[in-house]
């Protein structure tokens, strides 16, 4: 990319003055962190023109990957790095008296996406890319990312998040791929020729205009894209007559409305949003995106060649999200290409397949009958016939039909079900982890497995091990790559190698300085955002996930009220100092988890500010989780707290993104920890708590009485009532809602069921962590073992058992 800094400098100083119109002295940072990002996007879309040319060539096979959330975090140091230009440019700025990490800091950080799920098609697009897959991202330009958290009184409040007001560098505004997009209106059956036909009148147009950006695969060979769809006005949207009656909003009300539909991510992923705006923003993404899938290959292999469809391209939905994948590709094969309906069937269920990512009820998306029809007509006749024809097609001839029948309809009870439409329409279907994968058979999707186990599969998640370690761990790659070589950087197996530094003391004592000088900088960062004073020698104990009830933030708080209880009752209680760590966003209509939040700050006003206890811990929550501060967080964790309720964690992938960075596991048999523990082995993690069995046996039985348990733990009836005893300040501070959901409502999650087992796994970690030479075995083993779980290999398996990629 530079032949050298001098190079480089060279180059970056012309483009500035161009750019900018005036000396590099006196631009901005942020002007000159955008010129630079321009600079390195310009280079990516060239290599993206010779990469579409190259798998073209080769008449690749294409993937298609529909999400309506990526969480790219920030680019430019990752594309520096998969360029191979990061130390040249690092030098290069430092000569012109500037800072690579600097500059980076300016970069927005977009929040397109909630948690988990957005962040994994992100590793997935960059793993896609490295392995030189020709694949490309489908996704929404919101306008508005995820709210920005900030805490006021020890609250969560929610500030927009406009993440573009300074522009995009890393994106190409592709106005000539602009499609239209239809919404609403009347759809008529005529006949001719003896063939049906269906007239679709008194539409709503909206257009959807495709914004770029580059996806630079690491050694910069492979240059794919990302597609966010924007929804825009068609041009002559506006009503001059109103406006020459001075009627101006009147005038531009269409035009806002349309711009709506991409204006905000949608915060809730575990609430039905039950908002009309939702499926349109839905409709809109898997409208534009197949539309675009549909003329690229008409361009490239003609107007008649359908039969070969599915060997040339495969589409993959993220959830059930773009699940309309499955109608509007039949839409178009139907309506557009005249194509016989068992043909375009046949075509559809080759070409997609289907993610699910949780088996919480209330994620499983269900439109009611009414919307859908209004909203989208024909899309919903072509709906109500894939339903017809399945239910024709059910074997009913053994006994139990009637049920798995009605539990696998698309249609039922007045609503579309997203899910069962997915599955039906789909080759494939996976979870995203063993034992998730496990539930959705024998559980949740039970009826379609008896019918066709065979389009069910698991495929572990994974993280993008380049991001989450080698960027955002330097000192500890080069550790790495310094003990086994950097074939790890493209091959995370090859980590394994450093199984044998287990007996290396010098190689120990190293991989401990290194992971202090990264609490060390947690702690700076930590410093002056809040104020608070941390000591780097503590053990950091940190949970950073989203706030939801079944991943038990609130276990955690217990323990630390425990600790703090009997650290009052006896101040030379013999404990290693701790620092526990939080951060993570509640959804904003989600009281709870709001009052978590809430709990949280309480908790750590008290211990913070009692010397009595303060030395021995400190509890901190840290602002607007997010990638980039993940990528700050993740490195300086001794424990990685993955407490979620067995059963209800389809993987998480932050327990990977720790494991990567040496920290050992607290956590239940839940998700990708099983996975953890068999890679790990018992002695490098701490498991604790009921299996997923023993929950769902509870539930069956309906024997579980939270209450009995406070009973027999008194300390545990201690931290109860303080929730609302006074301990926490006045009535009008006490948690309720918290409370009740503990004592009257039974504990649905299991948190007083485990909170025992918890606290003693919790001081067995507290030991293992003293005896330094041992825990930074166990760290480095962690390590050793975490090659699994890059996401390289998740899309391997991708590539290789559903999209039949070679
Ligand atoms: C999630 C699961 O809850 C996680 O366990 C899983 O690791 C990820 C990725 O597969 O998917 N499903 C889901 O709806 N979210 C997940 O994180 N939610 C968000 O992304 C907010």
């Amino acid at each position: 990319m530079f032949s050298g800094k001098e190079d480089f400098k060279e180059q970056y100083l012309a483009e500035v003055s161009e750019t900018m119109a005036k000396p590099f002295g006196e631009c901005t940072r942020r002007e000159k962190y955008e010129v630079l990002a321009k600079m390195i996007c310009s280079r990516a879309a060239k290599l993206h023109a010779e990469t579409r040319l190259r798998h073209s060539t080769l008449r690749r096979k294409e993937v298609y990957y529909f999400s309506m959330e990526f969480l790219l975090g920030r680019l430019l140091t990752n594309y520096l790095i998969n360029f191979g230009a990061e130390a040249t440019v690092r030098a290069g700025l430092k000569d012109l008296g500037e800072d690579l990490d600097e500059l980076s800091r300016m970069e927005p950080d977009p929040g397109l996406g909630n948690g988990g799920l957005g962040r994994l098609a992100a590793c997935f697009l960059d793993s896609m890319a490295f392995e030189d897959i020709a694949a490309t991202g489908m996704g929404a330009r919101y306008r508005f990312g995820l709210f920005k958290q900030k805490i006021e009184n020890g609250k969560q409040t929610e500030e927009p998040d406009p993440w573009l007001v300074n522009g995009y560098p890393w994106e190409i505004r592709n106005w000539d791929s602009a499609r239209q997009i239809r919404f609403g209106g009347r759809v008529e059956r005529t006949f001719e020729n003896g063939k049906i036909s269906f007239e679709h009148t008194a539409y709503q147009t909206v257009l959807a205009v495709p914004y770029d950006v580059p996806i630079v695969g690491y050694g910069g060979k492979t240059v794919n894209m990302l597609r966010l769809w924007q929804a825009e006005p068609p041009e002559e949207k506006i009503d001059l007559a109103a406006f020459s009656r001075g009627e101006y909003s009147e005038a531009v009300r269409e035009r806002n409305e349309i711009e709506a539909i991409t204006a905000i991510l949608y915060p809730d992923d575990t609430t039905p949003a039950g908002k009309e705006l939702r499926l349109k923003q839905e409709y809109f993404l898997t409208a534009a995106g197949i539309a675009s899938i549909i003329d690229h290959y008409k361009h490239q292999y003609g107007a008649s060649a359908w039969r070969a469809f599915p060997d040339r391209v495969a589409i993959h939905t993220n959830d059930t999200h773009p699940a309309l994948c499955v109608p509007e590709l039949m839409r178009l094969l139907l309506d557009q290409e005249n194509l016989e309906w068992d043909d375009a069937w046949d075509i559809v269920t080759k070409t997609i397949s289907f993610t699910n990512h949780t088996i919480m009820p209330e994620a499983l998306e269900k439109w009611p009958i009414g919307l859908m029809q209004q909203l989208l007509p024909r899309v919903y006749m072509i709906i109500e016939e894939i339903d017809r024809r399945y239910r024709e097609s059910f074997d009913r001839s053994l006994p139990g039909w009637q049920e798995r029948l009605s539990s696998s309809a698309v249609l039922w009870d007045g609503q579309v079900r997203m899910a069962n439409l997915s599955i039906i329409g789909s080759h494939s279907v996976n979870g995203v982890a063993a034992i998730h994968t496990d539930i959705l058979k024998n559980d949740v999707f039970k009826a379609f497995c008896h019918r066709d186990s065979q389009k069910f599969n698991n495929k572990t998640n994974g993280v993008s091990h380049r991001r989450f370690l080698l960027e955002s761990n330097p000192d500890l790659s080069e550790l790495i790559t310094s003990a086994i070589g950097s074939g790890w950087i493209s091959d995370a197996g090859q980590l394994e190698n450093l199984l044998p530094y287990g007996n290396d003391s010098a190689f120990l004592d190293e991989l401990e300085k290194i992971k202090y000088g990264n609490k060390c900088r947690l702690a700076s960062y930590i410093k002056e955002s809040s104020g608070i004073i941390i000591d780097p020698a503590s053990l950091f104990d940190v949970q950073v996930k989203r706030i939801h009830a079944y991943k038990r933030q609130l276990l955690n708080i217990f323990k630390i009220m425990h600790l703090y209880n009997r650290l009052k009752r006896d101040p030379d209680m013999d404990l290693h100092p701790h620092t526990f760590i939080f951060s993570g966003k509640a959804a904003q209509s989600y009281e709870f988890a709001k009052e978590t939040v809430r709990l949280i700050h309480a908790l750590a006003d008290k211990v913070n500010s009692d010397p009595q206890v303060s030395e021995k811990i400190k509890v901190v929550f840290l602002e607007n989780f997010g990638v980039s501060l993940g990528q700050l967080i993740y490195p300086a964790a001794d424990i990685s707290e993955q407490i979620s309720t067995a059963g209800k964690e389809a993987s998480g992938t932050g327990n990977m993104k720790f494991m990567f960075n040496g920290a050992v596991t607290l956590g239940t048999m839940d998700g990708a920890n099983v996975e953890i523990h068999e890679l790990a082995g018992d002695d490098n993690i701490f498991i604790f708590g009921l299996s997923a069995r023993e929950v769902a046996e509870y539930g069956f039985r309906g024997d579980y009485h939270s209450q009995d348990i406070c009973r027999r733990l008194p300390d545990l009836a201690q931290i109860t009532d303080q929730l609302v005893n006074g301990f926490f300040g006045g009535q009008t501070d006490a948690f309720w809602s918290i409370h009740d959901a503990l004592i009257r409502y039974n504990d649905e999650y299991f948190v007083l069921a485990d909170f025992e087992d918890y606290l003693k796994t919790f001081f067995r970690a507290g030991e293992a962590f003293e005896d330094r030479r041992k825990w930074n075995r166990m760290s480095l083993a962690n390590i050793a073992k975490a090659g699994y779980f890059t996401s390289d290999r998740t899309v391997l398996q991708y590539a290789e058992e559903i999209w039949n990629v070679k």
